[in-house]
């Protein structure tokens, strides 16, 4: 499937929500005033863009058209994708990779967020590419953690390495390292436990995997990706808020877009976190987490364009 299907498709909802309260601001109002745009505002912050990012939309299109450089509806939307575009493309950057050799990515996050699943979906995404991916099951405290992982390891053919149920974590992360080196990998992934910032001895863990795997490669890992479940809309923001900042965090992955129509709070994410999103899971299926493009969200959530119009 193309890319930009694949964001459209995980992104219907959202477009389909807004769509339906824009679609209904376009047929109702024939001159904007303040009333108008101030309900295009309401409606984008009803598809969590936050209110900071909404308020930036809003008034530079207020600006623009009562310089009359603006028209009809559909130039009101261009112009809100193009800006949404923007603001998205000033937060992100590419993921950091080592100069040569092997990438390290560490995935921390809360329980069913997605970070399993993510360090599977990034070993397809990876493997498709021809590079060598290692799986590290470092969330030993779920047994059916290292399962999920082995069966992303064979989906995908990459090697995994995991331990009994119970095993030292930061153990598990070093023998994976080492492996990972040993076997020329380009790519080791290491998933690990959910937690919350406030359990001391599972952020502790946390920051024993990170000292245990520099032993071994001093600049690793070279991304820390944070999972953020995207369907529990702003609230997954206030969850991770302190999270963010105790766990190290360098990256984020908006997880579950697919599942909600509030699918516009990546520029409110990024915003929040001061860190890019470098991925978005756009369903279920392995080819469903995509790198995260500013340019084919935007497209994608206002699509809405051609709803109900
Ligand atoms: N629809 C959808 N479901 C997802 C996505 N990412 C994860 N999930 C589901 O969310 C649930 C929890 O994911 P998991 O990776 O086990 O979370 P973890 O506890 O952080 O490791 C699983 O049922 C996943 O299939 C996504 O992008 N879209
Ligand atoms: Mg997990």
């Amino acid at each position: 499937m193309a890319i930009f299907d694949t964001f459209k498709r995980g992104l219907m909802k959202t477009a389909v929500a807004l769509g339906r309260g824009i679609g209904g601001l376009f047929a109702d109002v024939k001159t904007w005033d303040d009333a108008a745009f101030r309900k295009l505002e309401k409606e984008l912050i009803l598809a969590d863009f936050g209110v900071t990012a909404s308020r930036k939309i809003v008034e530079n299109l207020r600006d623009r058209y009562q310089q009359g450089k603006l028209s009809g509806a559909d130039d009101i939307l261009q112009v809100a994708q193009a800006d949404l575009c923007a603001m998205l493309a000033a937060g992100t950057r590419p993921m950091h990779t080592a100069p040569e050799g092997l990438t390290v990515v560490l995935m921390v996050g809360v329980n069913g967020s997605g970070k399993t699943t993510t360090a599977g979906k990034l070993a397809s995404l990876w493997t498709a590419r021809g590079k060598k991916v290692t799986l590290a099951a470092c969330d030993t405290f779920r047994a059916a953690a290292a399962e999920q992982l082995k069966l992303w390891g064979e989906r995908t053919g990459s090697q995994v390495v995991a331990s009994n149920p119970g095993a030292d974590a930061a153990a598990v992360a070093f023998d994976a390292v080492s492996s990972a080196l040993a076997r020329g990998s380009d790519y080791l992934v290491i998933d690990t436990a959910g937690r919350q910032h406030n359990q001391k001895g599972l952020m502790e863990e946390l920051a024993k995997i990170r000292r245990i795997i520099r032993k071994r490669m001093p600049d690793a890992p070279h991304e820390t990706l944070l999972t953020l479940d995207a369907s529990i809309g702003t609230n997954a923001i206030a969850q991770a808020r302190e999270f963010a900042a105790v766990s190290g965090a360098s990256a984020l992955v908006l997880t579950k877009l697919d599942g909600t129509g509030k699918g516009g709070a990546a520029a409110a994410v990024q915003d929040e976190f001061k860190l890019p999103i470098l991925f978005v899971g756009l369903g279920e299926t392995p080819g469903d987490l995509q790198p995260f493009s500013p340019e084919l969200y935007s497209e994608a959530i206002f699509s809405c364009k051609d709803v109900n119009r």
